[in-house]
């Protein structure tokens, strides 16, 4: 992404919202209650599971995490892996982990699961995890079995294709295909699948569940950060709301690439012209009709929604930028700065 001369966004600067106006959108709605199903299978399979791979996305490293998982499958060993790292502002890689340890997540692994970045470091974590954990009747058993949990279309499904891709390349009996459908939206996993192999040596077998929310989320927020990340489906919190929320934090966060990837000139934080002007720029605009004094006029109007959907999939590809949409957390925690943890992985 190419960087926004000061002069043209300073201007506005100072007229950047402070907080998003977050009432009266019905959160609870957004969250279907049938997810409350798979959580019910992924328990009665956890008696053949030796570890929890929970996958998360990266851009929002402390919220929107599932709180049942915790309390449900929470006895296992658990690697927390943030995937989508291409994505995500990870300026402060450290901080974050020390923040995460502070919560009591002491393996955490960032990684792309689309370019394999880091993926070949969890079977060596997650074999070490169960090898220091009592495996109770599973303790015979030289196979591994691992569940991989976390919120819908985070790339759960994508990180055991990932680890199919490097751990089972040279097996001619084992073809390292896609083993688990993968897709752009929430709910393309609907079931707890059977075992998918994705390691030899030690043998390892992951179950692929459906992504699981919250049934209540902490805060409207968090919402809205689940749902800019894709995890809730777009029409069920309105695209041009979503649009909006992802104006207010680009602003804030002073990520101007939209700027100049939509030639607006400045950067603005009124939606509405925004929207109109991306629309004007990529010719989505649309006839209705208006009924005036003297008969039906076909006026052309800019298409919000059309804007607003292409705003969205612009953010989401990664071409606006990498972003930390947890970033406020994470300055206004006080041990953000302590010293003396052990280091992250290493830095691609
Ligand atoms: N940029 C980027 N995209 C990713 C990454 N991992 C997965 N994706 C994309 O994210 C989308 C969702 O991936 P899935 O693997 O289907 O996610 P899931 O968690 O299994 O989703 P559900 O089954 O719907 O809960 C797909 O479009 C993937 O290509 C990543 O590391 N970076
Ligand atoms: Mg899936």
């Amino acid at each position: 992404m190419r960087l926004i001369p000061r002069a043209l966004c300073g201007a506005a600067r100072a007229a950047w919202r402070e907080s998003f106006p977050l009432g009266g959108h019905a959160v609870a709605r957004w969250f279907p209650g049938h997810m409350a199903k798979g959580l019910k299978k992924m328990q009665s399979s956890l008696k053949l599971v030796d570890c929890i791979i929970e996958v998360h996305d990266a851009r929002i490293s402390f919220g929107g995490r599932n709180p049942l998982f915790q309390e449900t499958l929470g006895l296992k060993p658990h690697l927390l892996v943030l995937n989508k790292m291409d994505l995500a502002d990870l300026k402060e890689r450290q901080k974050i982990i020390r923040h995460l340890e502070g919560e009591g997540l002491k393996n955490v692994i960032f990684t792309n699961c689309v370019k394999d970045e880091n993926v070949k470091q969890i079977v060596p974590m997650v074999t070490e995890l169960i090898g220091s954990s009592y495996r109770y009747h599973r303790g015979e058993s030289l196979e591994y079995c691992i569940m991989v949990i976390g919120v819908p279309n985070v790339g759960k499904s994508s990180l055991i294709n990932s680890l199919r891709r490097q751990h089972l390349r040279k097996a001619p009996f084992c073809p390292a295909g896609k083993a688990t459908r993968v897709g752009g939206e929430p709910g393309i996993t609907r079931a707890v699948m059977s075992r998918i192999q994705v390691c030899e040596r030690p043998l390892m077998f992951l179950l692929d569940t459906p992504g699981v929310l919250a049934p209540r989320i902490e805060s409207v927020e968090t919402g809205l950060k689940l749902a800019l990340c894709g995890t809730v489906l777009d029409h069920l919190v309105g695209e041009e709301t979503l649009a909006d929320y992802l104006l207010y934090t680009l602003n804030r966060h002073e990520l101007f690439g939209y700027v100049q990837h939509y030639g607006l000139g400045e950067a603005c934080d009124d939606i509405v012209s925004v929207l109109k002007r991306v629309a004007v720029k990529l010719g989505k605009t649309q006839k209705v009709k208006v009924l005036t004094g003297t008969g039906d006029v076909n006026v052309i109007q800019p298409n919000y929604p059309a804007a607003a959907r292409d705003f969205l999939r612009t953010f989401r590809s990664g071409l606006l930028g990498p972003v930390m949409l947890d970033r406020d957390t994470l300055q206004s925690h006080p041990s953000a700065g302590a010293q003396g943890h052990r280091p992250a992985e290493t830095d691609p």
